[in-house]
């Protein structure tokens, strides 16, 4: 970390603190608590900056300490910030369509979003003129794990609008992979394996329905189940699913590689909010992948759209089902590697599973309810915790719009009845948090330095923008006992979550690999056609399909102009041969609808029928170059003969 006399001493946060503090009188209070608006008092910034701990804001040009890896909710995109600072630093586009880089609209997209839709979704789609989604709700962002910490390699993420899971390569930092989970119903809780690697990632389907939804059942919910579903990270196939007795909400794993935990807030199985609430325990599914390993090779399973489903329902040697108060939302497995946090949501406790206790209730039918070592009461409306590393663990309280830090070691000897308070601080947050994240915090590595509290409401907290607010991302010291707010970020729909991983641990490439599986069809397409994709200027025609290969390098599109027949099935394919960093040049065919991003060493294609006939320019939207505007071309397509 930087010195912190030198970030505050420098004009430039000076300046920006003021206007930050004119502008938002609500914050100016929290501003000055933390030390970054010490404006005007230059003699005494450096004594408020050293009380306050640590520096979170950079001078031009300083690098980040972590990367954030940021959900979007309904947005359905990726985002990536730059930790501490919270400055964001790119939107990796996944369930969504994105006007700027052409993701669901390039071939190379579109085979991505298409390739993993069951047979039943193609044919709903096609009903509807569609060939994928375009919309998604992307909660669950985590990266793939070896040895219980992250390995740099892979982002998961779910999709709960639509029954997706997707992955993303950190090398390029775009997604590469997305496939339908079947026989589950919207993908909610997800969380890699931990250990030995990833391996599996866990996905729970939330929403009851009937294994076979084909209609022949409708309104008898004693007949929906819900599904739990571990996909192959390295495959992104289905390995196994289990049949549930309740919902499922979160998860995760542990640091062990035999259990993974899931929350059910509807153990009722009701179908309206008073039966969904109705019981006062709910409770906790514990799956032991050992057995049903061995159980999906000795063929326990029933095969339901090709997938291996094993019934892991209250009974079953698979699962075990540990009792919960009322509603358990999140599921976090803390850094010491033996502590599982189930947060009580409805219920002001959280629940501590001991992991070392989960063996007797398998092996030796123990009731379930003693791998539970601590139940502390933590406030109103506990949703997530996040750990530091050091036995703490801090817990959002979302009706009380607060955090509250407290010892994980005191909450069990207070379970064992001990007199010992186990909550260490509150902090106001503004307001309703959600999940919150530390520093490499689901990880064995916690660091301990900075909490996020993910709030749902920003209320008063900004300027106006009308009925729809952004959402506030607080970022939190915490390296002392006494956490402190010490930045305000407004954010539009909807970080649900979010993972904060050292930037060490991430390597992306800088211009793409002319081997990438991401333009691998266009490789063979233009090798059937023999054509150069890095030297060429082709139009090749086959039929009404005309297929248009050009490269580009700053300022130019190896191709001026090229001409088609109205009607015809044009597919233009742009390899950029730059090979510099930030080179990016687009593709953009105007009033075709047409656009998309094209990286150095990239090829992208797009496909579109020449319905309009006349002079039509396309053009690089991506600027590149001084020479940027003179970056384009014409398209003559031939109107068709009268
Ligand atoms: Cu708590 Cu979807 Cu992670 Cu939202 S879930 S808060
Ligand atoms: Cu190439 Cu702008």
């Amino acid at each position: 970390m930087k010195d912190q006399n030198e970030h505050t001493g420098n004009d430039h946060n000076e300046h920006s603190g003021l206007s930050r503090r004119d502008l938002l009188g609500g914050t100016a209070k929290t501003a000055i608590v933390a030390g970054m608006g010490a404006v005007a008092l230059s003699g005494a910034q450096s004594v408020q900056a050293a009380e306050h701990g640590q520096a979170f804001e950079l001078a031009p040009g300083e690098l980040d300490e972590y990367y954030g890896f940021w959900s979007s909710g309904q947005t359905g995109e990726v985002r990536i910030l730059g930790m501490p600072s919270m400055r964001e630093l790119m939107r990796i586009p996944v369930f969504n369509r994105c006007s700027a880089t052409g993701w669901g609209q390039t071939n190379e997209s579109k085979k991505i979003l298409t390739e993993g839709l069951l047979p039943e979704t193609k044919a709903y789609l096609a009903a509807q003129g569609k060939e994928t989604y375009d919309n998604g709700d992307l909660h669950h962002p985590h990266m793939s794990f070896t040895d219980g910490t992250y390995d740099g390699r892979y982002l998961f993420a779910n999709d709960k609008a639509n029954t997706r899971v997707a992955r993303i390569d950190c090398k390029t930092m775009k997604c590469d992979k997305i496939i339908e989970i079947p026989n589950a119903h919207d993908i909610h809780g997800l969380r890699p394996q931990k250990f030995p690697r990833t391996g599996y990632v866990f996905a729970n389907g939330e929403h009851e329905a009937p294994l076979v939804n084909d209609g022949k059942i409708l309104d008898d919910p004693s007949q929906y189940a819900c599904v739990f579903t571990a996909i192959d990270g390295d495959e992104m196939k289905v390995a196994w699913q289990v049949i549930v007795s309740g919902n499922l909400d979160n998860c995760d794993a542990d640091y062990q590689g035999k259990y993974a935990f899931s929350t059910s807030y509807n153990s009722e199985m009701g179908m309206n909010l008073a039966e969904m609430t109705e019981s006062e325990l709910d409770h906790v599914v514990i799956f032991n992948i050992k057995r049903i390993e061995e159980g999906v090779a000795a063929g326990d399973v029933q095969m339901l759209n090709g997938v291996p489903v094993i019934d892991g329902r209250k009974g079953s040697k698979y699962t075990r089902y540990v009792p919960i108060p009322n509603s358990p939302h999140g599921c976090n497995t803390a850094p010491d590697q033996k502590h599982v946090v189930i947060n009580g949501k409805l219920s002001p406790t959280c629940s501590v599973i001991d992991v070392t206790k989960v063996d007797a209730l398998f092996d030796s039918d123990a009731d379930p309810r003693s791998c539970i070592v601590a139940e502390p009461e933590l406030g109103l409306g506990p949703l997530h915790t996040a750990f530091d590393g050091k036995g703490d663990a801090y817990t959002t309280l979302f009706l009380d719009s607060q955090i509250v830090k407290w010892n994980i070691d005191k909450a069990i000897r207070a379970y064992a009845g001990e007199d010992v308070d186990p909550i260490i601080s509150k902090v106001d947050v503004h307001y309703q948090p959600g999940h919150n994240h530390t520093t490499m915090g689901e990880t064995k590595d916690a660091d301990g330095k900075w909490l996020v509290s993910l709030n749902k409401f920003s209320k008063d907290r900004f300027l106006n923008v009308g009925p729809l607010k952004p959402e506030n991302e607080q970022l939190i010291d915490i390296s002392t006992d006494e956490m402190k707010v010490v930045h305000d970020g407004p954010t539009f729909a909807e970080p649900h979550d979010v993972i904060l991983v050292k930037a060490s641990i991430v390597n992306p490439v800088n211009v793409w690999n002319r081997d990438n599986p991401m333009f691998a069809d266009a490789v063979a397409q233009a090798k059937a056609d023999g054509v150069e994709l890095e030297d060429a200027a082709d139009v090749i025609r086959d039929g009404n399909k005309v297929r248009v290969y050009m490269y580009s390098t700053a300022p130019t599109f190896s191709l001026e102009k090229f001409t088609v027949k109205q009607g015809d099935e044009v597919t233009v394919y742009v390899t950029n041969i730059d090979d510099i960093d930030d080179l990016t040049h687009g593709f953009c065919m105007s009033n075709f609808g047409v656009a998309m991003e094209v990286a150095p060493q990239a090829t992208a294609s797009v496909t579109f029928i020449a319905e309009r006939p006349g002079v039509h320019w396309f053009y690089c939207q991506w600027f590149c170059h001084a020479l940027h505007m003179e970056m384009r071309g014409r398209m003559f397509v031939e109107p068709r003969a009268a």
